[in-house]
């Protein structure tokens, strides 16, 4: 595999960091997990339009221009012949001192790994996925704008733990106020009534590409869509659930802790707004 870092592309072997890069000292820096199906990047500027605002907000600057990122994120998939898989963009802060300061770091860094990815098995997209609440919190909006994507993951790798000690892959992360965010690295949907809600960015969420999607797709479909405070109550009332994310799609939920979701299958609209999905996917994007 071949990885872009800094300027050129390297063998998987060569592509290595600074000990002293502040992304792996103190997380800092911004990623983002784009998709590639049939040679289409799906919504490529969005995601960058994203990583840029979440490197502004860090006042970290940007190696490349937008045109460049896009010229060298296409080069990566051709380099490594891929027409499906998922790229991985993370810009660094860079090699600095030992101490936090972002300012003493001369430069940051930026590599690509276009590669695959695979979140969940195939039964789950066919039977539905049985998730948990877990304890740990999703990092409060004022600690941390949810709608930053930084290299820190550790309060969703604490719930990601978590889950997986009560058996489950994904876990719902509730907010100081008990309201439903999102989960580790998804959003989440419910159906109610014929009415689509997801959690507003406010409460916590990451402003999710694949959650936009969902909204145009509502929109196509003529399916009613709001931005509300959930809280488990509404997962427990909800006809269907789904998650979204650009690693799990658009995966169904029929489970959560332990209770059945609607009549714990795929729900009709869940299975509609899938369906969308993967014909959007194969004709939106940026070709390589
Ligand atoms: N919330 C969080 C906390 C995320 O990390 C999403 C929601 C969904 O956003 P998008 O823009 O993808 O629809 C994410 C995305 C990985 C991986 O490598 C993680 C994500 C996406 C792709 C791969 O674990 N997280």
């Amino acid at each position: 595999m071949k990885i872009y870092l800094d300027g050129k592309f390297v063998d998987e072997a060569d592509a290595k960091v600074s000990v002293f890069d502040h992304g792996l000292l103190y997380g800092d820096g911004v990623f983002e997990g784009i998709r590639l199906y049939g040679g289409n990047i799906f919504r490529l500027e969005e995601h960058l339009e994203r990583l840029e605002d979440s490197a502004k907000a860090l006042l970290l600057s940007m190696p490349l221009s937008r045109k460049e990122l896009r010229d060298v994120i296409c080069e990566a998939c051709r380099q490594n012949n891929l027409t499906d898989g998922y790229i991985r963009l993370v810009i660094t802060r860079g090699v600095g001192d030992l101490g936090l300061a972002p300012w003493l770091c001369a430069k940051p860094s930026i590599f690509i790994i276009a590669s695959k990815i695979s979140l969940y098995p195939q039964e789950h997209y066919d039977n539905g996925l049985a998730i948990v609440t877990v304890p740990t919190r999703r990092i409060s909006p004022a600690a941390l704008p949810p709608t930053i994507k930084p290299l820190n993951y550790l309060n969703n790798i604490l719930a990601k733990i978590e889950a997986k000690q009560f058996g489950a892959l994904e876990a719902i992360m509730l907010n100081d106020q008990g309201h439903i965010a999102e989960c580790t690295a998804d959003n989440i949907f419910t159906v109610h009534k014929g009415v689509l809600r997801t959690p507003a960015t406010s409460q916590g969420a990451l402003k999710g590409i694949t959650r936009g999607t969902i909204f145009d797709i509502a929109a196509e479909l003529g399916i009613p869509i709001r931005e509300t405070d959930m809280t488990r109550y509404d997962v427990w009332v909800a006809d269907e659930c789904f998650l979204t994310g650009s690693g799990a799609e658009v995966i169904p939920v029929t489970k959560l802790d332990g209770r059945v979701i609607g009549d714990g299958r795929p729900g009709p609209i869940t299975r509609k707004i899938l369906a969308s999905f993967r014909r959007r996917v194969l004709v939106e994007g940026t070709r390589i």
